[in-house]
């Protein structure tokens, strides 16, 4: 079992995001974000682990196979695309993600990369944007953090 953790924390938003695979298996994505506007929000591994410049340097969406924007389980996708989460009235989104293209290790592995949420809805490469089959057209970056190995205990 490898375990990894990141801990995110801008001005509005704030929350703990815990991965962890089993083998080659899928990843669990569990978790909790805080201070976001109701409704749904691009949830999405990011390349780089820098955020020497805020969540701007850590990159475009993780993505080695060189394929379009999607949704996370469409067959062309980025391996960072892992859709939306969904903040209640409150403002609270649970994160209950499992997917089978991230890793904890290898090729795919995510570890020193960042995840980022951001202030509007991914449409999943499907909106007709111009930037829908580069980001989602999913907005601003509103917080983020580098994924790091946790205790796997
Ligand atoms: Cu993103
Ligand atoms: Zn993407």
């Amino acid at each position: 079992m490898v375990k990894a953790v990141a801990v995110l924390k801008s001005e509005t938003v704030n929350g703990t995001v815990f991965f962890s695979q089993e083998g080659d298996g899928p990843v669990q994505v569990n978790g909790e974000l805080k201070g976001l506007k109701q409704g749904l929000h691009g949830f999405h591994i990011h390349e780089f682990g820098d955020n020497t410049n805020g969540c701007i340097s850590a990159g475009a969406h993780f993505n080695p196979d060189q394929k379009d924007h999607g949704g996370p389980t469409d067959e062309e996708r980025h391996v960072g695309d892992l859709g939306n989460v969904t903040a209640n009235a409150e403002g609270v989104a649970k994160i209950n993600i499992s997917d089978k293209l991230i890793s904890l290790c290898g090729c795919n592995s995510i570890i020193g990369r960042t995840i980022v949420v951001h202030a509007d809805p991914d449409d999943l490469g499907k909106g007709g944007h111009d930037l829908s089959k580069m980001t989602g057209n999913a907005g601003g970056r509103l917080a983020c953090a580098v994924i790091g190995l946790a205790q796997p205990n």
